[in-house]
């Protein structure tokens, strides 16, 4: 007889030779899953489903599931369900009997049907999207029932992740984090904006007049929304960048200044968009701005804009463009924008509008052009207008290209094409460099407070994306989640210690998987895959074949790499939450981030403060040639950067997610949210919990379910931890742990003792005569 972990659990196998042996199996350690057991079965569709177990033959399980079917799987696809979970399920997945993956599921279900969309897994919590507006869960009675309750007093809520922080940082003077990460449209930013409120509301100055810095902090929310957000099909209000938000505290836990940083805009969709997604929202509620802003810009019906007309979609389903336009007119002034700045960036808005519509025809020499028509010449010039801006020059620097070589400069001509990609090229530069300026402004509206030496960061970036075509955008996004992952793992595993520490019992023999090597794959200076990259960009003569091949050559040996077959140009990295197979086509372009020369020498000359502000001059050297600074080498900075603060905070987690992708109420798609359960880590630090001490009981619970199996014990006027001690003796486990008030008991051995308690109390003899009949 031998005992091995399948699945975590400790499963025990059936290779026995003799009926002496089978009958010491039976009588000494019943295995966990018998005749009779109530278990949840894999299933194709529902991910997981209920039964009963009527047969067992060698590794095979025979099950009757509830849904009136018979299923015959291994039994390492079998799990025990608990019979005596409530039917509400329970608030912190802790307390299941049972952790494994469709008992955490089950346990989300029932409650998301109850509405109850929040779920602790020990100190994290899980969000499940209710996709309708639960006005009770927010308001300010529920925020005054939060402040300053005990945790897990009340049920599960971000207020209360927002009031743990804070207690927190008041009470040990140390800054704390809440990461709130999930896939698009899980529900991030909403949290974020709820945690941000929570705190508005702790640390506010109330009965204060005029702009406070939490009015600042909060109405900073739909300004940065107006310009970075925008529809897509995973969600009408998609956050098209990463956002941490430092709210800086007083010693007197007073909110004194607050920073925002932000992460990777997606510049590509100022120029390009799919149906049925929207550019961002900016474009849409200024076209539908009262008549004498239109006019001023010469704007209107959004269908006339080649930028806006791409998709079919325009309207959004309950928002009203005017209505916020207006608002976001208000939240600039409540965060400090004057009238005239407000004026000039939407003013620039327009510009790139029209910047769009400006079409090219064939000049007369070879690989040329020249404004296309009138209608073009048009665009042209109210672009120029709006941008205060030389017409003749807007023109040049579209249609023409400056080389700089070491010998003398060339003025080359475009070809309609290269025109195209000069134009949006500047549009996508001006209205990136807009939303820096916007980034910028509020910070130093709201100001930062030098004297502050506590914070509390909130964390609303994308989750990990897998889709059939994978590009530089997911590299980057992926590659902040294997950060956040490694962040993750190491604190839930550090929670865990303390645990155990707590409780004074061994945990030394723990280990987790680490994600180092992927991340020492995409970052490591030299060699890693952006190191590679940034190599391949300054070469000229690269392709990105000979990148792909690069890749290939480099890390032929590389667990985490994978050349795919017959692929060319891809190559598939296996992250911590599955593979994903990039294509390489793009990632030499994207990775490349520079302002064309004569770009940036046309509107550093603009007449308009704003947009010269926005493009301030280069010194001397590099103003000549367009220079190459690499997105994915910057962007690993910042996230470096990111990863410090958050080392040097208290970290909180908040898990979003999606229950359907039709973005309704009341759907809950199993296997797509076990999908996301296992991407955002929560599997993982079941997992990592499962490789330690998964159920814990106090003694008390403990003598009360299962001092059935020892009645001689509960007789002997022992004390509850030595009685605990000795049902576990005499059950004939080991490697439980006893701590100072609860009992620690690996994985399965729960279901262990219930299958002898289902023994005990009747069972027994019919379970037992099947089982010896079945191995016989
Ligand atoms: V993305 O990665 O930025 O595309 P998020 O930020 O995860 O995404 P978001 O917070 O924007 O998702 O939520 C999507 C939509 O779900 C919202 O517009 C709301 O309509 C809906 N939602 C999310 N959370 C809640 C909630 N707690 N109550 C009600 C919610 N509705
Ligand atoms: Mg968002």
């Amino acid at each position: 007889m031998h005992g091995r972990l399948v699945n975590g659990l400790s499963l025990r196998t059936y290779v026995l030779k003799n009926k002496l042996k089978l009958k010491t199996i039976i009588v000494a350690a019943p295995v966990n899953i018998i005749v009779g057991s109530h278990v949840w079965v894999e299933h194709p569709e529902l991910a997981w489903v209920d039964g009963e177990v009527f047969k067992i033959s060698a590794e095979e399980v025979h099950v009757h599931t509830t849904n009136g079917q018979t299923v015959i799987t291994n039994i390492s696809k079998v799990f025990p369900k608990d019979t005596e979970a409530p039917p509400g399920g329970v608030d912190d997945m802790t307390k299941l009997s049972y952790l494994h993956e469709p008992g955490v599921l089950h346990n989300l279900a029932a409650r998301y049907e109850l509405n109850e969309i929040y779920t602790y897994t020990g100190n994290i919590l899980i969000a499940i999207n209710p996709f309708q507006r639960l006005p009770h869960l927010y308001d300010t009675h529920m925020m005054e029932q939060y402040k300053g309750a005990q945790f897990g007093e009340l049920s599960p809520h971000v207020f209360a992740i927002a009031d743990v922080a804070y207690r927190a940082m008041i009470n040990e003077g140390k800054s704390n984090s809440i990461l709130v990460s999930g896939e698009s449209g899980a529900g991030k930013t909403e949290t974020t904006k709820m945690l941000m409120r929570y705190l508005a509301y702790l640390g506010g100055r109330s009965g204060v007049e005029g702009r406070t810095v939490e009015q600042q902090v909060l109405e900073s929310n739909p300004v940065l929304e107006a310009f970075g957000n925008a529809k897509t099909v995973r969600n009408n209000n998609s956050s098209r960048f990463g956002k941490f938000v430092e709210l800086q505290f007083d010693k007197n836990g007073r909110i004194s200044g607050a920073a925002v940083r932000t992460y990777l805009l997606e510049r590509s969709r100022v120029c390009q968009i799919s149906d049925p997604e929207r550019n961002y929202h900016c474009f849409y509620l200024l076209c539908a701005a009262p008549p004498e802003v239109r006019e001023k810009f010469k704007l209107g019906d959004p269908k006339s804009f080649h930028y806006l007309n791409q998709s079919n979609c325009y309207a959004l389903d309950g928002v009203d463009d005017t209505e916020e336009y207006l608002a976001t007119r208000r939240a600039m002034d409540i965060v400090g924008i004057s009238e005239e700045e407000q004026d000039a960036i939407f003013r620039v808005v327009a510009a790139i509008l029209h910047l769009g519509n400006i079409e090219f025809a064939k000049g007369e020499e070879a690989d040329s052009s020249v404004i296309k028509d009138e209608k073009s010449r048009f665009h042209l010039n109210t672009t120029a207008e709006l941008l205060k801006c030389d017409a003749k020059s807007l023109e040049d620097a579209l249609i023409n290209r400056v080389m700089v070589t070491p010998e003398e400069v060339i003025t080359r001509t475009l070809d309609p094409v290269a025109a195209v990609s000069s134009r949006d090229a500047l549009a996508k530069t001006v209205y990136s460099r807009l939303f820096d300026w916007l980034v910028d402004k509020i910070n130093s509206s709201i100001g930062q407070d030098p004297n502050s030496r506590t914070i509390i960061g909130v964390l609303d970036i994308y989750g990990f994306e897998s889709f059939k075509l994978n590009s530089f955008e997911q590299f980057c996004i992926n590659f902040t989640n294997e950060k956040l992952q490694q962040h993750f793992n190491q604190h839930v595993f550090k929670m865990e210690q303390e645990e155990y520490t707590k409780e004074e019992i061994n945990w030394s023999y723990i280990e987790f998987v680490d994600n180092q090597d992927v991340l020492d794959l995409i970052e490591k200076k030299p060699g890693g895959i952006i190191a590679l990259l940034d190599e391949a960009c300054m070469f000229p003569k690269s392709t990105h074949e000979t990148f792909a091949q690069k890749l290939y050559q480099t890390f032929k040996s590389n667990k985490r790499f994978i050349k795919p077959k017959l692929s060319r140009t891809s190559f598939t990295i296996s992250h911590y939450a599955g593979e994903v197979t990039y294509l390489a086509d793009l990632f030499l372009d994207k990775n490349k981030d520079y302002v064309v020369a004569e770009h940036q020498v046309l509107l550093t000359a603009s007449k308009c403060p704003f947009v010269s502000g926005l493009f301030p001059p280069l010194p001397e050297e590099s103003s000549k040639s367009s220079k190459f600074s690499s997105i994915g080498s910057r962007f690993k900075l910042q996230l470096q950067s990111l990863m410090e603060t958050l080392n040097s905070t208290e970290p909180h987690y908040i898990r979003c997610v999606k229950p359907n992708n039709a973005l309704r109420p009341a759907i809950f798609e199993n296997a797509n949210i076990i999908q996301q359960l296992r991407c955002g880590g929560v599997l993982e630090a079941i997992r990592i919990s499962c490789a330690g001490y998964p159920t814990r009981r106090t003694f008390y619970e403990f003598l009360h379910r299962f001092g059935v199996l020892a009645p001689d014990v509960l007789d002997g006027n022992y004390d509850d931890k030595v009685a605990c001690e000795k049902i576990l003796d005499k059950m004939g486990l080991k490697g439980y742990q006893i701590g100072k008030t609860k009992v620690f008991l690996r994985a399965g051995q729960m279901a262990e003792l219930d299958a002898r308690r289902a023994e005990v109390l009747g069972n027994a003899a019919r379970i037992i005569q099947r089982q010896i009949r079945t191995y016989i």
